[in-house]
Order: C-alpha cells, then structure tokens, then sequence
C-alpha cells in the first residue's frame, strides 16, 4: 500500500508515522507536515526525528515536505493548538528529555539531519506525487486539512488520481475536544474552509472519516498500553530510538488521560485511546473498523459557536428533496474492533 501521510506532529501523529513505518503492508512515500498541534517548524522537527528513528535500515525514508503554517482563511480566535495535551514541543518532552544527555543529544540531532526538508511546498509534493502514482496512493490525513485544500485547488483532478482518503477529523455526533469551538473537532475547527473543501470536492476517491465519537470507542486499558510500550524483548536492547520515543509518549498520553473525567460522563471508562494511531491502524487494516456509516454531510463555516462542526444529513432530507444544504456523501466510522486494534498495535509496535 502506497501512503502519503498528512501531519502536525503531535504525539498520535508520531505514533500513526511509526505504526505505518514499522509495518510491512505500507510504503510511504511522503510525509506532508503543517502547522496545527504545534508550529510548522517544531512539526517538520518532530517529523523528521520520527521518520529517522522509524525507518528500517537499509530502507529509502519518505520524503518529507513543509506546507503551511496557517489556515487558508483564518486562524480562528489566534492560533489553535494543542501544547497543554501534547506538550509543548509536541511530543510529550520528548525532545527535551532525549537530549538531557551529550550521547543522546548528539543521536537525536544525527537522527534530524539524516532526514532532508525537501525545497518544494507540501501542496505542490503531494500534486507531483500523486501524479507519479495515480490509482495507488491512499492519503492518510491526521492533521488540519490545509495542505491538502490547497493541493486540491491547485490540482482539480487529484481526487481522481488518489486511490483513497482517509481523514481524521471531524465530531459526527457533535462531542467536539476542542475548548473554544464545543461541537468541533481539532482538525476540523482548525481550518473549517479546508475541512469543507476537501469534503466537498475531493472526489471521486473513496472518502473515510475518522471522526473523535470513534476514537473514543478505541478505548484500552491504561496498563496494557504501558506494556506494551514497553516493549520487552530482551534482545531489542539497548532500546532503539524509536521505541525510547514511543515509551515517552505513551506514558505522556496515559499521564494525561487518566485526568480526562469528561470520558465518564459519557459512559466511556477512563482508558487510553490516540486518534491519528486509530486512523492509520484502519488505514493499514480496513477491519479495525468494525462499522461504518454513509451519510451526507458538510461544514459548518459561520456559525458563532459551531464554526467547525461536522453536521451530518441523518434524515437524509437531502436524497428526499427535503432540504436545500449542500451536502456530500461520506463514510464515517462509528465502531472499532478492539480485539483487531489490539492486535496490530501489538504486533506492529509491541
Ligand atoms: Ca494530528
């Protein structure tokens, strides 16, 4: 499976780039980073320090490109970002407790400049490669959907050179996570224009969101997901980089997540979940999805307290001639396969 892989690096985005690099099935050919969870600048570096750390030996990594650093229109009330989950370099301090120490420090560094910025915007790398591989490309995005918006308005047909898109993003049922904006989802509400553009007119390349309503169905428990960052294969000793980096960020999104009370209010037991590795998990195993809903749908672009929302056609008004919003088909995952969850992160990362 050709991959090219949309981020704001990010813990989950770190994770989702690992889980693909560290799998067998996916070859990815890039990887495109915008601003969003943090800046631009701490995105590629994180980006660059995880695909380094990744990326089997031997093998050639996925370009990396730089896009925008702001949404197309505006950027909402100031910049949104995520620093009090994520941390403020974006990946748990990692970067900071990784380079504590001159011999860690020195690896780190190496493991950043082994990886090239490439001189050409995202938008324009994504067009040229898509190109290159038309009908064999699945766009896994994990990010506000700027670069991707902007791709599509430079290039009308990448919609029909992609062989699939598979966002996550998005709040179907209205349980938005981000403080300003109560019924939006981070990526959504960080670029509504994008959001809508990309929905709207990325066609006819099958389209799957991931909306948060699903990643809250991803939960594991707390120890579990400790183990099994943890590893714990005596012979992988000492521990490579990128599993150094995946116990930091885990042991973070745990930290975090056991203060997260709202999950009890909706019947949800206080466990650990991570959006963009639940998107890449159904991205490289369609069956991690266990349910999946069609449904009209578009963005909300102006409203005072719902700029962002994903609002869904569940009547279906629009197929029956009884409603004049714009609306377009999409699939959205209502249901996760624990059991298969479980299993490909454990074999792919564990
Ligand atoms: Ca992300």
């Amino acid at each position: 499976m050709k991959l090219i892989i949309d981020v704001d690096t990010g813990m989950d985005d770190a994770q989702a780039l690992l889980l693909a690099l560290r799998s067998p099935q996916a070859q990815v050919l890039a990887v495109t980073c915008i601003g969003g969870n943090v800046p631009l600048d701490l995105v590629v570096r994180n980006t660059r320090l995880v695909v380094a750390a990744a990326n089997w030996p031997g093998q050639p990594a996925p370009r990396v490109f730089a896009g925008c650093s702001r949404p197309l229109v505006s950027d909402g009330d100031g910049e949104i970002r995520a620093t009090h989950y994520h941390g403020s370099d974006g990946i748990a301090g990692a970067w900071e407790k990784l380079t504590s120490s001159d011999s860690t420090k020195s690896e780190v560094e190496a493991a950043v400049n082994s990886v090239p910025v490439e001189s050409m915007h995202a938008a324009l790398g994504l067009i040229e490669l898509v190109s290159q591989n038309k009908g064999e490309v699945t766009l896994l995005a994990l990010a506000p959907l700027t670069n991707i918006a902007l791709a599509l308005r430079l290039e009308p047909r990448l919609g029909t050179w992609l062989r699939s898109l598979v966002v996550m993003g998005g709040a179907y049922q209205s349980m938005g996570n981000n403080e300003r904006h109560l019924s939006a989802e981070f990526n959504f509400v960080h670029d509504p224009e994008a959001a809508r553009l990309v929905l709207h007119e990325m066609l006819p390349c099958p389209r799957l969101i991931v909306p948060y309503e699903a990643c809250l169905e991803s939960s594991l428990p707390f120890d579990w997901a400790i183990t099994w960052a943890a590893g714990g294969n005596a012979a992988d000793e000492p521990k490579p980089l990128w599993r150094r980096l995946h116990e930091l960020i885990v042991s973070h999104q745990c930290l975090m997540q056991r203060g997260q009370t709202f999950a009890l209010t909706l019947a949800q037991p206080l466990a650990y979940r991570s959006c963009d590795l639940l998107a890449a998990s159904i991205c490289l195993l369609p069956s991690v999805a266990s349910d999946v809903l069609e449904k009209r749908c578009t963005i909300e672009l102006a409203g005072g307290v719902t700029r962002g929302q994903l609002v869904v056609d569940w009547f279906d008004k629009a197929d029956r001639g009884l409603s004049k919003v714009a609306t377009v088909s999409a699939r959205f995952v209502t249901k996760v396969a624990l059991d298969a969850y479980r299993a490909l992160l454990f074999e792919t990362l564990g």
